[in-house]
């Protein structure tokens, strides 16, 4: 069964998993992080990933019933949509640039601002993972191509073949046109974002994807670029983008979200003037999708995106859901 044909599940299923306070306020360093964390109580632990992707939130939420920290649960949670070769936008099955080679881009940050992230890497099904080990084993944030995947083998990961008989021979049907013409929420769809926050009351980030189906060999987008595809501020809260990576890149979209969170806007606002800040700078022309969402540090999310169809996954104590997105245009 597809992941989107999914029926929502019920607050009712999830509901109890946790039942007491789950914010523990005695590491907070301040009064005012004290106070926040109170209210944030019923909220959280709390999961927020682009798209309906059940399975991936629903292992990012057994990481945090079990008492795992953010970081754990966001990798944990992307792992599952990078396995599934049903999913041609993310991991093993992702669509290849035009030449046929599938690359893939991720990057990942935690709680105190530490981050990694691979670019255009090759061969390599859980580029989360490797991302992680960049951040945690090497003085550097980003790795690109053949150093990333050379790297990757020195860590332990294995060679694979990222291409699936149906990329393939989707790939090659594209090559009679050779047209390069993202279609909205198809081609574009499914890039996995996913924002945790923990039993601590910590935040972190997970984005992954293939990128844009069938793009110019060593194209890299705004997925694994720290402010564009994905922002942590431990402080305020988190961001992540799907979409065309152009467009988000052109605005640093995930970090300007978390910094209008920090102004004292609400996740839905400032998901909202960070898609309103794309859509200036492309009037007439909106022809393309941008999603973005955001947690705060109260567990308060928000999602906005320019066209319809886009939608994104929470899992806290009360319920598994589904939320299809608010959009600037209309369905
Ligand atoms: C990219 N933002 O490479 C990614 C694509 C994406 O869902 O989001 N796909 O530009």
């Amino acid at each position: 069964m597809k992941r989107r044909n999914f029926l929502k599940n019920s607050s009712a299923a999830a509901a109890g998993l946790i039942s007491t306070s789950v914010i523990a306020a005695g590491d907070k360093k301040n009064r005012s992080e004290i106070d926040t964390a109170k209210t944030t109580q019923t909220t959280t632990p709390i999961v927020i990933a682009t798209w309906d992707v059940s399975n991936a939130t629903a292992k990012a939420w057994e990481v945090l019933r079990k008492g795992g920290v953010a970081l754990d649960a966001v990798e944990q949670g992307v792992m599952v949509e990078e396995a599934d070769v049903e999913n041609q936008t993310v991991g093993k099955g992702g669509r290849p640039d035009r030449e046929g080679r599938v690359t893939l881009d991720a990057c990942i940050m935690d709680k105190d601002s530490n981050c990694g992230a691979v670019l255009c890497m090759q061969n390599i099904s859980h580029p989360i993972s490797v991302a992680r080990k960049v951040m945690e084993d090497t003085p550097h944030v980003m790795l690109a191509g053949l150093g990333a995947e050379q790297f990757a083998y020195e860590k332990g990961f294995k060679k694979e073949d990222l291409l699936t008989e149906k990329s393939k021979k989707e790939w090659l049907e594209w090559k009679k046109t050779s047209k390069y013409q993202p279609v909205i929420n198809i081609e574009n769809h499914d890039t996995i974002g996913m924002l945790a926050i923990d039993k601590n009351g910590d935040i972190a980030g997970a984005c992954t994807t293939s990128g844009m189906a069938y793009k110019i060999s060593g194209r890299v987008g705004d997925s694994p670029i720290i402010g564009a595809g994905l922002f942590i501020d431990n402080q305020v809260g988190g961001a992540t983008a799907t979409g065309v990576g152009e467009e988000v890149v052109r605005t640093v979209g995930s970090f300007l979200i978390v910094e209008l969170m920090r102004q004292g806007k609400t996740p839905q606002q400032a998901c909202e003037e960070g898609v309103n800040r794309i859509i200036e700078k492309n009037r007439g022309k909106l022809n393309f999708q941008i999603g973005f969402i955001a947690v705060n540090k109260k567990g308060e999310t928000g999602g906005y995106c320019i066209q319809p169809g886009f939608s994104y996954r929470t899992y806290n104590k009360d319920g598994h859901i589904n939320t299809p997105s608010k959009s600037h245009i209309k369905a």
